[in-house]
């Protein structure tokens, strides 16, 4: 409030406000004819847009030459929790491979939330939609937001895994922001080849002809690609009148082998 100890055209007649975008002035004169005035909002505040505003109040008398006096006000802006954590995308994938050692890190997770102090602080967590077989195998640190590796992961159970994580803030009201993590499980090859006899004819006659069936030779390999492929060979094939023949089956990784007389015993 100013004072202007003059009277009649030499007192206190008018306001001023710096020019700004949120405040203006309400002038209101007593019973006696003082004035006085009154800042008033008028447009929303945004503590993350603007924390500080800034104006200068001047007041102006009647007298000649004009006298005035100024006064700063500051308004801060108190934060209200407006504003939920966000992760910078809605999908991230991430490459893992199987047998990865417990404790390997595959992801930090990173929200960020405009607010301030407890409005703007973050803990993290699987929602409901991440599955009870994903939650075991992973961890994830509310507060850092590390997700890590906390089972063995073996490729040939489980190729991929879908998490969906929670941002939430700390705030009386909470906010929260979610995202979903892929991790596609990429193959080692930690599985050998197996050789199963399917049939078999131990004894066979001198003269038996070219093309005689002797063994049906099963292979598998529960691994992918070329971790999965076998070649089958015989040990000194060379000096043994007996070949291979593959017959293909149903699975990629599974066919069947026939020993076949080469040449006469
Ligand atoms: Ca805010
Ligand atoms: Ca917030
Ligand atoms: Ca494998
Ligand atoms: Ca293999």
């Amino acid at each position: 409030c100013f004072i202007d100890l003059d009277v009649g055209d030499n007192s206190l007649r008018s306001y001023l406000l710096s020019v700004n975008e949120h405040f203006f002035l309400d002038i209101q004169t007593r019973s006696d004819g003082s004035k006085f005035a009154e800042l008033i909002l008028e447009s929303p505040l945004d503590r993350e847009q603007q924390k500080t505003h800034l104006m200068v109040l001047t007041a102006v008398d009647g007298g000649s030459p004009e006298r005035s006096g100024t006064a700063s006000i500051v308004v801060q802006v108190l934060d209200t929790n407006d504003n939920a954590p966000q992760f910078d995308r809605q999908v991230y994938s991430v490459d893992l491979i199987e047998n990865a050692p417990i404790g390997t890190l595959i992801m930090q997770m990173n929200a960020t939330d405009l607010d301030e102090g407890v409005n703007a602080e973050v803990t993290y967590s699987f929602t409901l939609y991440t599955s009870e077989k994903t939650q075991e195998t992973f961890s994830l640190d509310p507060s850092s937001g590390e997700i890590r590796v906390k089972d063995m992961i073996d490729f040939e159970e489980v190729k991929s895994f879908e998490m969906y994580v929670e941002a939430k803030d700390k705030a009386v009201n909470p906010l929260s922001g979610q995202c979903k993590i892929l991790v596609f499980i990429t193959d080692l090859n930690d599985n050998h080849p197996e050789i199963t006899i399917k049939s078999f004819q131990s004894s066979i006659k001198e003269n038996d002809p070219v093309g005689t069936l002797i063994a049906i030779i099963g292979v598998s390999d529960r691994d992918s690609g070329d971790n999965g492929k076998v070649v089958l060979s015989i040990h000194n094939a060379e000096i043994l009148p007996f070949h291979f023949y593959q017959v293909p089956v149903f699975r990629f990784s599974d066919f069947t082998l026939m020993v076949m007389k080469g040449t006469c015993l």
